[in-house]
């Protein structure tokens, strides 16, 4: 087989590296340990010294497009990432379940500048050991899946290389938010991960309440559980939906993220509060997403509660193809290219208001495809 060849990548320094000044640096050197003279030493830096935006290193293009600088494979250890905080500390576990503590290597976060988290957890990763259960991540493999958010002009990824999520809505306190829950089936499907509904709190309404909700996404084809966490109700259902997958918990802050895997997995031990009682919202008690492995096979993900969830890189006019009910109707709509929104002689409004569409879906679609 032909070797791979290297080939030069132009990567951007982040802008507020040119502006330090010396003591910054050394303070920031420092807290970053050995890494920055192990990048100077690797990388070759092009050009005009200091004011250079661009410095240019060697790499392979990977799958999926992604770059991949070289590095020396045979010195490195690969693992999974369970936990990152920052990009100063990455819990990483090796497969024969050694833990070791890693910092990412400068330039590639520099490389991965454009996602707010350059390592996330879930990744799969090459990284030096460095002594001590210590280690700098090397490399980020390709990742098979992602759940992603957009936050701010930055990809914020939830985990990577997960396969199902679940999403967790309550139902009250917090209220229960559909166009969250349609958000959340909207970034499943394009991550590549399997959407599991799941509403817990049921005891806080009639049952009867819930019906309508259950239905509409029942009938869509998700399978949809009622839990109550603290409970043991349903708790055996959402155990069987886990076994032996990789599934990360999402969810507005207080839904019972963190009390439906307490009720899992006994033992666990993770932290929870009560959501507040002026305002009916959590508490943002989980501070960073963990993976967790379950006793019976599988992982779960923890993660902290979301306020909002807006899409990322989905372009307006792709939104429909991931509302499973559309493709039906979108065919007979009179213009090829129909956004389902103004148009005379749309078959997806003509749904809605003959009732084949709910209208809480198409109002999802709707502040989606606007970006609302
Ligand atoms: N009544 C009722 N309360 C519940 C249920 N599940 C969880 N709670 C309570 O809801 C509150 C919030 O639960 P958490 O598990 O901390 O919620 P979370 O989704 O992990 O919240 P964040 O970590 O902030 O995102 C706690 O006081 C729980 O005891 C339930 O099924 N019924
Ligand atoms: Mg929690
Ligand atoms: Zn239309």
């Amino acid at each position: 087989m032909a070797k791979k060849r290297g080939k030069k990548i132009r990567v951007a320094f982040r802008k507020n590296r040119e502006n330090r000044t010396r003591s910054q640096n050394l303070t920031r050197d420092a807290l970053d340990g050995q890494t920055d003279d192990q990048d100077a030493a690797d990388e070759r830096i092009s050009g005009r010294g200091q004011l250079t935006r661009y410095r240019t290193i060697v790499g392979v293009g990977g799958q999926n497009e992604a770059i991949q600088r070289e590095i020396d494979e045979q010195a490195c250890l690969t693992g999974r990432v369970l936990r990152a905080i920052g990009a100063n500390r990455c819990d990483v576990q090796t497969s024969d379940k050694r833990m070791y503590v890693c910092t990412v290597r400068r330039v590639l976060r520099t490389m991965l500048r454009d996602s707010r988290n350059a390592v996330v957890a879930g990744d799969r990763v090459m990284f030096l050991p460095t002594g001590d259960g210590e280690g700098v991540i090397e490399r980020v493999e390709p990742r098979q899946t992602v759940l992603s958010r957009g936050s701010g002009r930055f990809e914020h990824i939830i985990a990577a290389n997960v396969d199902q999520l679940a999403i967790i809505a309550s139902a009250s306190e917090p209220r229960l938010k559909p166009a969250l829950i349609d958000r959340f089936l909207v970034s499943a499907a394009r991550g590549g991960v399997r959407p599991v509904i799941c509403i817990n709190k049921a005891d806080l309404v009639d049952q009867e309440e819930l019906h309508p909700i259950i239905e509409l996404y029942t009938g869509l084809g998700y399978d949809v559980i009622t839990t109550v966490a603290t409970d043991a109700v349903g708790i055996e259902a959402l155990r069987e939906m886990l076994v032996g997958r990789e599934t990360v918990f999402a969810g507005q802050s207080g839904v019972g993220k963190s009390s439906l895997l307490n009720a899992v997995q006994p033992g666990l031990g993770l932290r929870t509060s009560q959501v507040s009682d002026d305002s009916g919202k959590g508490r943002h008690t989980t501070r960073t997403t963990e993976l967790i492995p379950l006793a019976g096979g599988g992982w779960v993900a923890d993660t902290p509660g979301v306020r909002q969830m807006s899409l990322w890189d989905v372009a307006p006019e792709e939104v429909e193809a991931y509302f499973v009910e559309f493709p039906k109707y979108v065919a007979d709509c009179h213009y090829p290219d129909c956004t389902h929104t103004h148009e005379t002689g749309c078959t997806v409004k003509s749904a809605v208001e003959e009732g084949h569409i709910s209208p809480i879906r198409y109002e999802s679609y709707l502040r989606m495809f606007h970006n609302d």
